[in-house]
Protein backbone atom coordinates (compact mmCIF):
# COMPACT_ATOMS: atom_id res chain seq x y z
CA UNK A 1 0.00 0.00 0.00
CA UNK A 2 1.16 3.66 -1.03
CA UNK A 3 1.30 6.03 1.90
CA UNK A 4 0.25 8.37 -1.40
CA UNK A 5 -2.85 8.83 -3.62
CA UNK A 6 -2.31 10.21 -7.00
CA UNK A 7 -4.74 13.18 -5.79
CA UNK A 8 -1.93 14.15 -3.75
CA UNK A 9 -0.07 15.68 -6.63
CA UNK A 10 -2.98 17.03 -8.43
CA UNK A 11 -5.05 20.46 -8.25
CA UNK A 12 -7.64 18.88 -8.76
CA UNK A 13 -9.38 21.78 -7.87
CA UNK A 14 -8.24 23.52 -11.12
CA UNK A 15 -9.95 21.09 -12.96
CA UNK A 16 -11.65 20.79 -15.98
CA UNK A 17 -8.54 20.91 -17.71
CA UNK A 18 -7.72 23.59 -20.47
CA UNK A 19 -7.20 21.25 -23.11
CA UNK A 20 -9.41 20.31 -26.09
CA UNK A 21 -11.59 17.26 -26.02
CA UNK A 22 -10.10 14.04 -27.26
CA UNK A 23 -6.02 16.00 -26.56
CA UNK A 24 -3.78 12.89 -24.81
CA UNK A 25 -2.54 15.51 -22.25
CA UNK A 26 -4.96 14.29 -19.29
CA UNK A 27 -4.26 11.02 -19.55
CA UNK A 28 -0.05 11.73 -19.38
CA UNK A 29 -0.74 13.81 -16.44
CA UNK A 30 -2.44 11.43 -14.14
CA UNK A 31 0.04 8.56 -15.55
CA UNK A 32 2.46 11.18 -14.39
CA UNK A 33 0.79 11.56 -10.74
CA UNK A 34 0.28 7.92 -10.27
CA UNK A 35 4.01 7.30 -11.10
CA UNK A 36 4.87 9.88 -8.39
CA UNK A 37 2.54 8.58 -5.86
CA UNK A 38 3.89 4.85 -6.66
CA UNK A 39 7.42 6.11 -6.49
CA UNK A 40 6.21 7.72 -2.91
CA UNK A 41 7.88 10.83 -3.64
CA UNK A 42 6.85 13.62 -1.93
CA UNK A 43 5.29 15.99 -3.25
CA UNK A 44 7.66 18.90 -1.90
CA UNK A 45 10.76 17.04 -3.87
CA UNK A 46 8.95 17.09 -6.78
CA UNK A 47 9.93 20.23 -9.21
CA UNK A 48 7.99 20.43 -12.73
CA UNK A 49 9.70 22.72 -15.01
CA UNK A 50 7.98 23.82 -18.34
CA UNK A 51 8.17 26.21 -21.07
CA UNK A 52 5.27 27.30 -23.09
CA UNK A 53 2.90 25.43 -24.65
CA UNK A 54 -0.33 23.37 -24.30
CA UNK A 55 1.36 20.56 -22.68
CA UNK A 56 3.68 23.23 -21.05
CA UNK A 57 0.70 23.94 -19.18
CA UNK A 58 0.46 20.79 -17.15
CA UNK A 59 2.17 22.36 -14.45
CA UNK A 60 -0.78 24.49 -13.56
CA UNK A 61 -2.12 21.16 -12.41
CA UNK A 62 0.47 19.87 -10.01
CA UNK A 63 0.49 20.63 -6.68
CA UNK A 64 4.49 19.86 -6.52
CA UNK A 65 6.72 22.65 -6.51
CA UNK A 66 6.43 24.36 -10.36
CA UNK A 67 8.40 26.73 -12.62
CA UNK A 68 6.93 28.01 -15.66
CA UNK A 69 9.29 29.76 -18.32
CA UNK A 70 9.65 31.12 -21.76
CA UNK A 71 8.79 29.14 -24.63
CA UNK A 72 11.89 26.20 -25.38
CA UNK A 73 13.41 26.69 -22.09
CA UNK A 74 12.40 24.50 -19.54
CA UNK A 75 15.57 22.38 -19.72
CA UNK A 76 18.15 25.28 -19.03
CA UNK A 77 15.28 25.88 -15.88
CA UNK A 78 15.35 22.45 -14.84
CA UNK A 79 19.38 21.75 -15.22
CA UNK A 80 19.68 24.92 -12.65
CA UNK A 81 17.19 23.31 -10.71
CA UNK A 82 18.50 20.10 -10.45
CA UNK A 83 22.24 21.20 -10.32
CA UNK A 84 21.56 23.40 -7.68
CA UNK A 85 19.62 21.07 -5.51
CA UNK A 86 20.17 17.36 -6.32
CA UNK A 87 18.33 16.16 -3.44
CA UNK A 88 15.20 17.47 -5.49
CA UNK A 89 13.32 15.39 -8.37
CA UNK A 90 13.08 17.51 -11.45
CA UNK A 91 10.54 16.64 -14.39
CA UNK A 92 10.36 19.05 -17.46
CA UNK A 93 7.28 18.59 -19.68
CA UNK A 94 7.75 20.14 -23.02
CA UNK A 95 5.73 19.80 -26.42
CA UNK A 96 7.90 18.55 -29.17
CA UNK A 97 8.34 22.43 -30.29
CA UNK A 98 8.94 23.56 -26.96
CA UNK A 99 11.77 20.38 -26.42
CA UNK A 100 13.43 19.71 -29.66
CA UNK A 101 11.79 22.66 -31.96
CA UNK A 102 12.77 26.23 -30.65
CA UNK A 103 14.53 24.19 -27.98
CA UNK A 104 16.45 21.42 -29.87
CA UNK A 105 19.80 23.14 -28.84
CA UNK A 106 19.16 22.47 -24.89
CA UNK A 107 17.44 19.22 -25.38
CA UNK A 108 20.66 18.37 -27.20
CA UNK A 109 23.46 19.59 -24.53
CA UNK A 110 21.05 18.45 -21.59
CA UNK A 111 21.08 15.12 -23.04
CA UNK A 112 24.61 15.23 -23.87
CA UNK A 113 25.81 16.35 -20.30
CA UNK A 114 23.67 13.83 -19.12
CA UNK A 115 21.96 16.33 -15.97
CA UNK A 116 20.03 14.32 -13.79
CA UNK A 117 16.30 15.10 -14.83
CA UNK A 118 13.43 13.86 -16.42
CA UNK A 119 11.92 15.34 -19.74
CA UNK A 120 9.02 13.96 -20.86
CA UNK A 121 7.78 15.39 -23.97
CA UNK A 122 4.13 15.19 -25.21
CA UNK A 123 4.92 14.87 -29.06
CA UNK A 124 1.43 16.10 -30.75
CA UNK A 125 3.53 16.45 -34.08
CA UNK A 126 2.96 19.90 -34.40
CA UNK A 127 2.15 23.64 -32.28
CA UNK A 128 -1.13 22.97 -30.55
CA UNK A 129 -1.15 26.27 -28.91
CA UNK A 130 -0.48 28.65 -31.36
CA UNK A 131 -2.92 27.01 -34.11
CA UNK A 132 -0.91 24.09 -35.48
CA UNK A 133 2.03 25.36 -37.62
CA UNK A 134 4.45 22.10 -38.37
CA UNK A 135 7.21 21.73 -35.70
CA UNK A 136 10.76 19.23 -36.17
CA UNK A 137 8.60 16.65 -35.58
CA UNK A 138 5.81 16.71 -37.88
CA UNK A 139 6.20 13.82 -40.38
CA UNK A 140 7.22 14.51 -44.19
CA UNK A 141 3.71 15.43 -46.02
CA UNK A 142 1.30 15.96 -42.94
CA UNK A 143 -0.70 18.63 -43.44
CA UNK A 144 -0.84 20.90 -41.00
CA UNK A 145 -2.01 24.72 -40.27
CA UNK A 146 1.66 26.12 -42.04
CA UNK A 147 1.86 23.17 -44.63
CA UNK A 148 -1.56 22.56 -46.43
CA UNK A 149 -0.41 20.64 -49.10
CA UNK A 150 2.19 18.65 -46.60
CA UNK A 151 5.08 19.47 -44.88
CA UNK A 152 7.97 19.32 -47.32
CA UNK A 153 10.54 18.05 -44.75
CA UNK A 154 11.28 15.11 -42.69
CA UNK A 155 9.94 14.68 -38.83
CA UNK A 156 12.73 14.31 -36.03
CA UNK A 157 12.66 10.77 -33.92
CA UNK A 158 13.35 12.36 -30.76
CA UNK A 159 14.39 8.96 -29.48
CA UNK A 160 16.98 8.53 -31.67
CA UNK A 161 18.46 11.87 -31.13
CA UNK A 162 18.67 11.81 -27.27
CA UNK A 163 20.14 8.25 -27.90
CA UNK A 164 22.93 9.82 -29.99
CA UNK A 165 23.28 12.52 -27.35
CA UNK A 166 23.95 9.64 -24.82
CA UNK A 167 21.17 9.91 -22.92
CA UNK A 168 20.86 7.74 -20.11
CA UNK A 169 17.25 6.28 -20.41
CA UNK A 170 15.04 6.62 -23.19
CA UNK A 171 11.36 5.28 -24.03
CA UNK A 172 8.44 5.49 -26.18
CA UNK A 173 5.33 5.08 -25.83
CA UNK A 174 1.63 6.96 -26.93
CA UNK A 175 -1.52 8.23 -25.42
CA UNK A 176 -3.63 4.96 -25.54
CA UNK A 177 -0.77 3.19 -23.66
CA UNK A 178 -1.97 4.16 -20.18
CA UNK A 179 -0.12 2.01 -18.06
CA UNK A 180 2.77 2.01 -19.89
CA UNK A 181 3.54 5.94 -19.71
CA UNK A 182 3.05 5.19 -16.10
CA UNK A 183 5.85 2.43 -16.17
CA UNK A 184 7.92 4.06 -17.87
CA UNK A 185 7.73 7.85 -16.53
CA UNK A 186 8.64 5.45 -12.92
CA UNK A 187 11.85 3.96 -14.55
CA UNK A 188 12.96 6.79 -16.15
CA UNK A 189 12.69 9.30 -12.30
CA UNK A 190 14.32 6.05 -10.94
CA UNK A 191 16.95 6.34 -13.26
CA UNK A 192 19.81 8.75 -12.52
CA UNK A 193 21.02 11.05 -15.53
CA UNK A 194 18.91 12.45 -18.42
CA UNK A 195 15.98 10.01 -19.28
CA UNK A 196 13.53 10.81 -21.92
CA UNK A 197 9.95 9.71 -22.20
CA UNK A 198 8.48 10.62 -25.14
CA UNK A 199 4.22 10.07 -25.55
CA UNK A 200 3.03 9.89 -28.68
CA UNK A 201 -0.40 12.63 -28.21
CA UNK A 202 -3.14 12.98 -30.24
CA UNK A 203 -4.42 16.99 -30.99
CA UNK A 204 -7.47 16.63 -32.78
CA UNK A 205 -8.17 19.86 -32.90
CA UNK A 206 -5.16 20.57 -35.13
CA UNK A 207 -3.33 17.57 -36.19
CA UNK A 208 -5.93 15.49 -36.39
CA UNK A 209 -8.41 17.78 -37.85
CA UNK A 210 -6.09 17.78 -40.96
CA UNK A 211 -4.57 14.08 -41.04
CA UNK A 212 -7.51 11.62 -39.93
CA UNK A 213 -10.56 13.25 -41.23
CA UNK A 214 -12.24 10.35 -40.10
CA UNK A 215 -12.16 11.85 -36.53
CA UNK A 216 -10.77 11.93 -33.10
CA UNK A 217 -11.32 8.21 -32.45
CA UNK A 218 -9.38 7.19 -35.42
CA UNK A 219 -6.55 8.89 -34.24
CA UNK A 220 -6.43 7.28 -30.53
CA UNK A 221 -6.95 4.03 -32.85
CA UNK A 222 -3.83 5.07 -35.29
CA UNK A 223 -1.87 4.67 -32.17
CA UNK A 224 -2.81 1.69 -30.67
CA UNK A 225 -2.64 0.00 -34.08
CA UNK A 226 0.53 1.31 -35.37
CA UNK A 227 3.18 1.17 -32.26
CA UNK A 228 5.06 -1.98 -32.06
CA UNK A 229 7.43 -2.84 -30.04
CA UNK A 230 11.13 -2.24 -30.74
CA UNK A 231 12.33 -5.62 -31.40
CA UNK A 232 9.03 -6.07 -34.09
CA UNK A 233 9.48 -2.61 -35.26
CA UNK A 234 13.39 -3.84 -36.04
CA UNK A 235 11.78 -7.01 -38.39
CA UNK A 236 10.35 -4.84 -40.64
CA UNK A 237 11.18 -3.74 -44.28
CA UNK A 238 11.92 -0.22 -44.14
CA UNK A 239 9.08 0.21 -46.40
CA UNK A 240 7.03 -1.27 -43.65
CA UNK A 241 8.26 0.99 -41.09
CA UNK A 242 7.11 3.76 -42.20
CA UNK A 243 3.86 3.11 -41.05
CA UNK A 244 4.44 1.95 -37.81
CA UNK A 245 5.60 3.60 -34.65
CA UNK A 246 8.34 1.98 -32.67
CA UNK A 247 7.86 2.14 -28.76
CA UNK A 248 9.67 0.41 -25.89
CA UNK A 249 12.73 1.20 -24.14
CA UNK A 250 15.11 2.45 -26.56
CA UNK A 251 18.41 3.15 -24.09
CA UNK A 252 18.50 1.73 -20.00
CA UNK A 253 22.27 2.91 -19.58
CA UNK A 254 24.20 4.13 -16.45
CA UNK A 255 26.92 6.32 -17.76
CA UNK A 256 27.92 8.87 -14.80
CA UNK A 257 25.09 11.90 -14.53
CA UNK A 258 26.81 15.61 -15.09
CA UNK A 259 26.78 16.16 -10.78
CA UNK A 260 28.86 13.20 -10.13
CA UNK A 261 32.04 13.68 -12.95
CA UNK A 262 31.81 16.97 -11.34
CA UNK A 263 32.76 16.26 -8.14
CA UNK A 264 34.67 13.57 -9.37
CA UNK A 265 36.93 15.95 -10.99
CA UNK A 266 36.96 18.24 -8.19
CA UNK A 267 37.82 15.81 -4.91
CA UNK A 268 40.72 14.18 -7.74
CA UNK A 269 42.24 17.72 -8.15
CA UNK A 270 41.74 18.46 -4.38
CA UNK A 271 43.85 15.31 -3.47
CA UNK A 272 46.56 15.99 -6.06
CA UNK A 273 47.05 18.87 -4.58
CA UNK A 274 44.94 20.88 -6.46
CA UNK A 275 45.18 23.16 -9.75
CA UNK A 276 42.20 24.80 -8.44
CA UNK A 277 43.04 27.92 -7.54
CA UNK A 278 40.02 30.66 -6.44
CA UNK A 279 42.78 33.43 -5.50
CA UNK A 280 42.82 35.96 -8.60
C1 LIG B 1 10.17 32.67 -28.17
C2 LIG B 1 8.75 32.29 -28.51
N1 LIG B 1 8.45 31.93 -29.78
C3 LIG B 1 7.19 31.56 -30.08
C4 LIG B 1 6.22 31.61 -29.12
C5 LIG B 1 4.83 31.25 -29.51
N2 LIG B 1 4.45 29.93 -29.07
C6 LIG B 1 3.83 29.73 -27.89
S1 LIG B 1 3.42 28.13 -27.65
C7 LIG B 1 4.09 27.70 -29.15
C8 LIG B 1 4.02 26.30 -29.70
C9 LIG B 1 3.98 25.24 -28.68
O1 LIG B 1 4.08 24.00 -29.32
P1 LIG B 1 4.63 22.74 -28.59
O2 LIG B 1 5.82 23.09 -27.79
O3 LIG B 1 4.77 21.64 -29.58
O4 LIG B 1 3.51 22.39 -27.51
P2 LIG B 1 1.95 22.07 -27.66
O5 LIG B 1 1.25 23.39 -27.56
O6 LIG B 1 1.74 21.41 -28.98
O7 LIG B 1 1.68 21.18 -26.50
C10 LIG B 1 4.63 28.81 -29.80
C11 LIG B 1 5.27 28.77 -31.14
C12 LIG B 1 6.57 31.98 -27.81
N3 LIG B 1 5.68 31.98 -26.81
N4 LIG B 1 7.83 32.34 -27.53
Amino acid sequence: MTAFKYTDYLKTEAQPYMWCPGCGDGIIVRALADALAELELPPEKVVIATGIGCWGKADDYFRTHAFHGTHGRALPYATGISVGNPDLHVIALMGDGDAVTIGGNHFIHAARRNINLTAIIANNFNYGMTGGQYSATSPLTARTATSPRGVPEPGFDVCALAQTCGANFIARTTAYHVLQIKKYIKQAIQKKGFSLVEVMSPCPTHFGRRNFPAGPLAMMKYLKEKAVSISRYEKMAAEERSEYLATGVFADNDRKDFLTVYWDLNSSQQASGGAVNNEK
